[in-house]
C-alpha cells in the first residue's frame, strides 16, 4: 500500500501517435514517481505475451490477416485480461502507468474507416476510467527526424493523420491533457512528472470511475 492513509493509486495513460516518444516516457515516468516514494507499475498495450496478445502481434507484423471486427475485439480483450491485476494494484494504493490504452483501441480501430465510432466503443465501456491521460502530440516536422516508419501495419503517414483526428475527437476534458511531444525528453519529462504526482495526490480518495459509462 502506499502507507497509513490507505487512499487508491492513480491510473495514468500515455497516449498518441507513432514515435510520439510514450514508451520511453512511461518508463522514465515510473521510474521518477518510485524516487519520490510512489510505488507504481507499467503495464504496455498491446501485451503481446499473453495468448491473446500474441495473434495481435502476428496481426501487426501482417503475418496473419483478421476482420476489423475481430482484430478490434481481440485488442480490448488484451485489456480486459490484465485489468483485475490493475485494479487491485490501484486498490492497494499503487498508482499504474499504462503505455496506450482503449483510446488507441478506439482511434486506430474507426481510422481504418470501415467500422462505427459507438461500436468501437463499446467492449471497453467499463474499464476503470484514467485519473490522467496525456496525449503526446507530436508534428509532422519532428515526427520525420525520427527515423522511418517501421513496417508493422498502421505506419502510414496518412493513416496515423486520421489516428489523430480520432485521439482528439474522443478526448474528456476531465482527464485529458495534450502535451507537446516535439521538445527533448527532458522537457516532455518534467511536465508529465508534474502532472503524475498532482494526479497521484488527488486520486488517493477518489472512487474509480467506469470508462464511458
Ligand atoms: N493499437 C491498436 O490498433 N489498438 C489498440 O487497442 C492498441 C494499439 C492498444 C502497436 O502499438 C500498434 O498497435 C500501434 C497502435 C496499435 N500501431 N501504430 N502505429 P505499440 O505501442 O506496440 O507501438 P510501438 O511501435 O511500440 O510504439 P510507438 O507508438 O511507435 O512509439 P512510442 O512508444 O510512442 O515512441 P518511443 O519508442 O518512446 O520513441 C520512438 C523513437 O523516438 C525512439 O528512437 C526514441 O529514442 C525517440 N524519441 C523519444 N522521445 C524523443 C524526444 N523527445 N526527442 C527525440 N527523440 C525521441
Ligand atoms: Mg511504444
Amino acid at each position: 500500500g502506499n502507507g497509513s492513509l490507505g487512499g487508491r493509486g492513480a491510473l495514468i495513460v500515455l497516449e498518441g501517435c507513432d514515435k510520439a516518444g510514450k514508451s520511453t516516457q512511461c518508463r522514465l515516468l515510473v521510474e521518477a514517481l518510485k524516487k519520490a516514494g510512489k510505488p507504481c507499475h507499467l503495464y504496455a498495450f498491446p501485451d503481446r505475451t499473453t495468448e491473446i496478445g500474441k495473434v495481435i502481434d502476428e496481426y501487426l507484423r501482417c503475418t496473419k490477416n483478421l476482420s476489423d471486427e475481430a482484430i478490434h475485439l481481440l485488442f480490448s480483450t488484451n485489456r480486459w485480461e490484465v485489468m483485475p491485476k490493475i485494479r487491485e494494484l490501484l486498490l492497494n494504493g499503487e498508482s499504474v502507468v499504462l503505455d496506450r490504452y482503449a483510446f488507441s483501441g478506439v482511434a486506430f480501430s474507426a481510422a481504418k474507416g470501415t467500422l462505427d465510432l459507438a461500436w468501437c466503443m463499446g467492449p471497453d465501456v467499463g474499464l476503470p476510467q484514467p485519473d490522467l491521460v496525456c496525449f503526446l502530440n507530436l508534428s509532422k516536422e519532428a515526427a520525420s527526424k525520427r527515423g522511418d516508419f517501421g513496417r508493422e501495419r498502421y505506419e502510414k503517414t496518412e493513416f496515423q493523420d486520421k489516428v489523430k483526428s480520432i485521439f482528439l475527437k474522443i478526448q474528456d476534458p476531465a482527464y485529458w491533457k495534450i502535451i507537446d511531444a516535439d521538445r527533448t525528453k527532458e522537457e516532455v519529462q518534467s511536465e508529465l512528472f508534474q502532472l503524475s504526482i498532482a494526479a497521484v495526490d488527488t486520486s488517493e480518495n477518489k472512487p474509480i470511475l467506469k470508462l464511458w459509462d
